[in-house]
């Protein structure tokens, strides 16, 4: 078996498709084609960009080759498809992921370099589309990949960002946002689709109106009406056959905007008066885990909720017209969190007022439409909309709502007679001070499915989040773990490692990731463990250069690298990160001969800009790098970086890199994280909780190949029951006191003494929601196992191979047959 795959070239096209000419000759000539003619240049003149822009209309002229096929095959077929509605993709730079996709990556490196181009300086041309702020947005952009892959039909929904995620820079230690101008200089993959315009409404009010038969009828008034404008991002399959579609929605003013109606809203802030309908899709929220809470939020969701179900509607008609009798049969729509959860009361509305279906007949058919995604338990996160708000926006669909909930409380009331309380839990409506519309109740009412994210979350989504419906509705709560695509977070990023596994086992590997454990057996392989460890080597330097070019740090490629990327935020918990290297730090001024192998600690985080201890964990870890990297008597053993501007295109830098993969949300907290994944799959080991997917990272590798510390959900669970009382630790552990006290001296912030402290503050009279203190010690102790593994070279590397070895679980495209089974019962449709 190794013998015939090894003789298979690391490097072969993936894709043959007989009509499209992939060779090196073609190209070539499409490149200059469209330099000439797209561009009006030519290979003299040209710059990066310019041979950016002319490579990626090149790989488009392919891809919308398959567009075109994709689209007539799924329309002959009359396929059943998924709607994925998302208010983030994060989809990152393209080019080279769809020149991969094609097979095409080394032909186009050698086209171009004997156009005296280097692919490398090209693709840094590419702006990140940065439509999102973390693992959701991640999560959507992993799986339309590998539905594409995978040849099933689907469609991508969300919004136009003019902007997306800000850029972070960083001045004296601190976030500074800067806005994203992604489309500056045009986007090479999106098609403007004119031709499917959608229009929706806002605002206004209901007439109530009696129909012929003396029945009730209700007409909505709108006082303003919005156009929205589709993009379309086509999706390449790895291969190259199935092409789907990303379509995002772009606002634009209709000749029917009512001005007064819309500024009397007063919904954005005071300075933009001279509001625009072209506002709705100007943004992205840049918060994570927390609701925006502002109007605009809820009319961007609506607006692009209801122009895709528009969209979906239109589609469905042109086969079936108005026999809406097989409409679920041939749509299922993926809610992505409740961010379009407002499309339930829409379709409510379509079927009611529009298409006159009676009330259960239109009930029947919205909940066999939508499943939801739940992603996190934190309570702050969980949406609420002020009733009046929705009233005052989209005053039918309250009315709907209201309609929805009185109908399901008279469910509860079958199942438990008499139980107010119990009414009171599971209403949509929350009776506060203010009436709320509770989004995930509605959610899980309106659809037929609805999964949590890792086996763990969706246990507790189950047990503590929503027990009741659980209860009420068994079996339509369900796990379906979450996944990254190999392609991406594998054989694009990390060539290095993707060509020694393809010479061991292989090149199918990025469809079939299962067969990573082949390598298994190469574990204890001396040779290959050399051939491995290499690898990281490269990629480290590779990463060390960088680091160099973005913040001047020189750093010890021979140190471990230390990597904790992701969303910076309390129980994602950068700060227990932080409290260790100070207590390291401090080791090393008592003990110079402290016994540790050099490390750099490498940092990547964005802060909601309203997070003001989010910020102050930034400005700290700033600071404490700026002491540690200057101070010759510690500076041979850590280091601490903090990369600006995390996002796709330098996570795609960073994770090849790292020995060490930072996981260490307090237990409970994190839904499952995808990071871990990307990490692990690149031969990091995983120091983390028993949290959210680690608990299914370590059952895959195995104990002794992750180091894994703190309090379980059930010990986090008592403590808290207890009474948790963090003074308890700091008074206890001289070191946690010395490090915490510390922040309050200047020593970090020289003249500045106090700026850390509420840092401090948090974790002691803030109560330390997440534990941190209770977590310290065992923390500190895995980071010793930890340190002594990395010392023995041999046992090192067999753990991190067998890390690669072991992440098959972990592809996106499981998760998505996950969904295909269990939710959205698809089938493929194989183009040509
Ligand atoms: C994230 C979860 O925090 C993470 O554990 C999980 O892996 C990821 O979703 C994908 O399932 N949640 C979010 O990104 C999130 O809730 N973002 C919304 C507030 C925008």
């Amino acid at each position: 078996k190794s013998a015939s795959s090894s003789q298979q070239s690391a490097n072969n096209p993936v894709s043959t498709i007989p009509e499209l000419d992939l060779s090196k000759k073609a190209f070539k000539e499409a490149v200059v084609r469209h330099l000439h003619s797209t561009l009006g240049t030519d290979e003299n003149k040209a710059n990066n960009h310019a041979w950016f822009k002319a490579a990626s209309a090149a790989i488009q002229e392919l891809v919308l080759n398959r567009l075109r096929k994709t689209q007539k095959s799924h329309y002959l077929n009359d396929t059943r498809a998924v709607h994925y509605f998302s208010a983030e993709f994060l989809m990152g730079r393209l080019l080279s992921n769809n020149m991969h996709n094609f097979g095409l990556f080394e032909t186009a490196q050698a086209a171009l370099q004997e156009l005296g181009v280097d692919l490398t300086d090209v693709l840094e041309e590419e702006p990140d589309m940065a439509l999102g702020n973390g693992g959701l947005g991640r999560l959507a952009a992993c799986y339309i990949d590998s539905l594409a892959t995978m040849d099933y039909p689907a469609i991508g929904y969300g919004i136009h960002y003019e902007y997306g995620l800000f850029r972070q820079e960083i001045k004296n230690g601190a976030q500074i946002e800067r806005p994203d101008n992604w489309r500056d200089y045009g986007n090479p993959w999106e098609i403007c689709r004119p031709e499917s315009i959608q229009e929706i409404s806002l605002y206004g009010y209901v007439e109530t109106k009696y129909g012929k038969k003396g029945q009730i009828q209700k007409e909505w008034h709108p006082g303003a009406i919005v156009k929205g404008l589709p993009w379309d991002i086509p999706v390449v399959g790895y291969g190259g056959k199935t092409v789907n579609v990303l379509r995002l929605w772009e606002s634009q003013a209709s000749g029917y905007f009512n001005w007064d109606v819309f500024n009397a809203g007063g919904y954005v802030d005071a300075e933009r008066e001279n509001v625009e309908a072209e506002t709705i899709s100007k943004v992205l929220y840049p918060n994570d885990e927390t609701e925006a809470g502002k109007e605009l939020r809820l009319i961007q969701q609506y607006f692009f909720s209801a122009c895709s179900l528009k969209d979906i509607i239109r589609r469905y008609k042109r086969a079936h017209g108005d026999d809406w009798s097989r409409f679920t049969d041939q749509v299922v729509i993926q809610l992505n969190d409740t961010h379009p959860a407002i499309a339930i009361p829409e379709l409510m509305r379509i079927l009611v007022d529009r298409a006159e279906l009676d009330w259960d007949s239109a009930w029947e058919i919205c909940q066999n439409t939508f499943a939801y995604t739940n992603h996190t338990l934190l309570p702050e996160a969980l949406e609420k909309w002020p009733a009046r708000m929705i009233e005052k926006v989209l005053p039918r669909h309250l009315e709907i709502i209201y309609e929805i909930n009185h109908r399901f409380l008279s469910e509860v009331e079958k199942k438990w007679p008499g139980d107010n309380l119990m009414k009171a839990k599971l209403s949509i409506i929350e009776e506060s001070n203010e009436k709320m519309v509770r989004m995930g109740n509605l959610s899980v009412i309106g659809a037929f499915a609805v999964n949590g994210v890792a086996e763990i979350h969706s246990r507790l989504v189950k047990q503590n989040l929503f027990p009741e419906f659980d209860a009420l509705y068994p079996g339509k709560l369900t796990n379906v773990t979450n996944g990254i695509t190999p392609r991406r977070w594998l054989k694009a990023c990390n060539p290095l490692l993707s060509d020694l596994i393809s010479k061991k086992i292989g090149n199918d590997w990025p469809l079939h990731l299962s067969k990573l454990d082949d390598l298994s057996t190469l574990a204890d392989n001396k040779t290959f463990q050399n051939a491995f460890m290499r690898v990281k080597q490269k990629n480290k330097d590779a990463l060390a250069k960088e680091i160099k070019q973005l913040t001047g740090i020189s750093v010890d490629t021979k140190a471990i690298f230390d990597i904790q990327i992701k969303r910076l935020h309390e129980y994602k918990r950068q700060h227990l990160n932080l409290l260790h290297i100070l207590a390291l730090y401090r080791r090393l001024l008592e003990n110079p001969d402290y016994e540790m192998h050099p490390r750099v600690f490498i940092f990547g985080a964005k802060a909601a800009p309203g997070y003001a201890l989010a910020k102050t964990i930034i400005y700290a870890i700033n600071k404490v790098a700026d002491k540690i990297n200057a101070d010759v008597r510690v500076n041979q053993k850590i280091k601490v970086v903090f990369l600006p501007n995390y996002r796709v295109s330098l996570a795609e830098k960073m994770i090849p890199a790292a020995d060490v993969s930072q996981q260490i949300s307090t237990a409970g907290k994190e839904a499952s994280g995808t990071g871990n994944m990307k990490l692990a799959l690149n031969g990091a080991l995983t120091i983390g909780t028993l949290d959210g997917a680690n608990i299914e990272i370590a059952e895959e590798v195995g104990d002794d190949n992750i180091f894994i510390f703190g309090n379980t959900v059930e010990q986090v669970e008592a403590l808290t029951a207890r009474g948790y009382n963090p003074y308890d630790y700091y008074y206890n552990n001289k070191e946690i006191k010395a490090v915490l006290d510390w922040l309050d001296s200047d020593y970090f912030t020289p003249g500045q003494p106090g700026e850390l402290s509420p840092l401090k503050q948090s974790m002691l009279d803030g109560g330390d929601p997440y534990l941190v203190l209770a977590d310290f010690e065992s923390y500190s102790e895995a980071n010793i196992r930890l340190d002594e593994a990395y010392k023995d070279k041999t046992r090192w590397a067999k753990m991190a191979i067998l890390n690669t070895a072991k992440m098959g679980k972990f592809t996106s495209d499981r998760s998505i047959e996950d969904y295909v089974s269990k939710i959205w019962k698809l089938e493929k449709c194989g183009i040509e």
